[in-house]
């Protein structure tokens, strides 16, 4: 069985750890399962003459085990010492940048300036967390830049900011007047996103933020097309339970662009596939059952399960709620 899941950052890469644990079983030893996630670029930042690309990197360490769960980003038994001698050196360091995790922004800005491809790059530092073992394929929506800046209001008037300098150095203040993805009209999916996305049985949109993360991903001009025109079903995860997010922060962006800060109002924002939008089904925590109604009333078949994944029980329970829909 081949499942794509559409991800950014925390919430995403747990939803395909918990899927790739599950998946070989699911699709039966002999077929076994693959997973391919589809990760977005967006957020990804050039600093210190480096190429950062935070959602790869959170989903990376995650399926290999390497990530600090604490923060829900970079490495886990860090240290940043290299930050604080840059700081030492007057260099700005807001953006948090771990010694270990420095290690993969150098192979990834040596290969991008050896003419490798963010996909290329991808696929060899994945073998060093062992990815293909565990049967998953980690891919950049597009190897072309595309960069999510926030426009914000200030005094002098509006100010355009990258997504990271608004959500780290700003501490994502003042809200957000407007987001807009620089280099998007420009860029293409890659051959492999594509082609994971024709192949699939399956394809999830995982419970990252709708706006920043997942946005990006179904922007790049031909992906939500391709996810349209796919036999597959297409499964979404609630990203917001009890009206928050567990991390992060979407319920900021989800008010800047007027969309309602509730499962059903990201369930309507994505759309009925039956009227040319992306979800035959939403997945809702069950703190949120009395929305149910409302989403199948949408068009949208709605399963009510539990979605933290803070529990074996719950992440199987999850997966095996994603999963059945292939069948039904
Ligand atoms: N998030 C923070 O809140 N503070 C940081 O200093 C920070 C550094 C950082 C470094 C590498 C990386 O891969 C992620 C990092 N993040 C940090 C998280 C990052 O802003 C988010 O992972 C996404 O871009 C938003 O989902």
């Amino acid at each position: 069985m081949d499942v794509v899941v559409l991800a950014g950052g925390y919430g995403g890469a747990r939803l395909a750890a918990t899927l790739s644990e599950h998946l070989a079983g699911a699709g039966g030893a002999d077929h076994g399962g693959h997973l391919t996630v589809i990760a977005n670029v967006a957020d990804d930042v050039r600093l210190h003459d480096l190429y950062i690309s935070p959602d790869l990197d959170t989903i990376m360490y995650t399926l290999g085990g390497g990530l600090d769960t604490e923060r829900g980003w970079g490495r886990r038994d860090e240290a940043f010492r290299t930050n604080e001698e840059l700081a030492l050196y007057g260099v700005p360091t807001w953006f948090g940048l771990g010694d270990r995790d420095l290690a993969t922004h150098l192979v990834r800005s040596q290969m991008r300036r050896a003419g490798y491809s963010l996909t290329q790059v991808t696929a060899a530092l994945c073998r060093r967390w062992g990815l293909e073992e565990a049967g998953v394929t980690l891919l950049p929506v597009t190897d072309d830049r595309v960069e999510t800046h926030v426009v914000m209001q200030t005094d002098a008037g509006p100010e355009a900011v990258h997504f990271q300098e608004w959500w780290i150095r700003h501490g994502a203040q003042p809200r957000p007047q407007e987001f807009v993805q620089v280099g998007l009209s420009d860029a293409r999916p890659s051959r492999e996103a594509i082609a994971a996305i024709q192949q699939a049985d399956l394809i999830v949109l995982a419970p990252s933020n709708p706006v920043v993360s997942i946005g990006p991903i179904l922007a790049v001009p031909g992906v939500s097309q391709a996810i349209v025109e796919s036999p597959a079903p297409v499964v979404g995860v609630s990203p917001i339970i009890s009206g928050r997010p567990l991390r992060g922060m979407a319920d900021t962006c989800l008010n800047a662009i007027g969309v309602d800060v509730s499962a059903e109002g990201v369930a309507s924002h994505y759309g009925a596939a039956r009227e040319g939008g992306l979800l035959d089904t939403w997945i809702i925590d069950t703190a949120d059952a009395g929305q149910q109604a409302a989403v199948t009333a949408s068009g949208i078949d709605c399963v009510v399960t539990g979605t933290v994944m803070d529990s074996p029980a719950v992440r199987a329970g999850l997966a095996a709620a994603i999963l059945a829909q292939v069948r039904s």
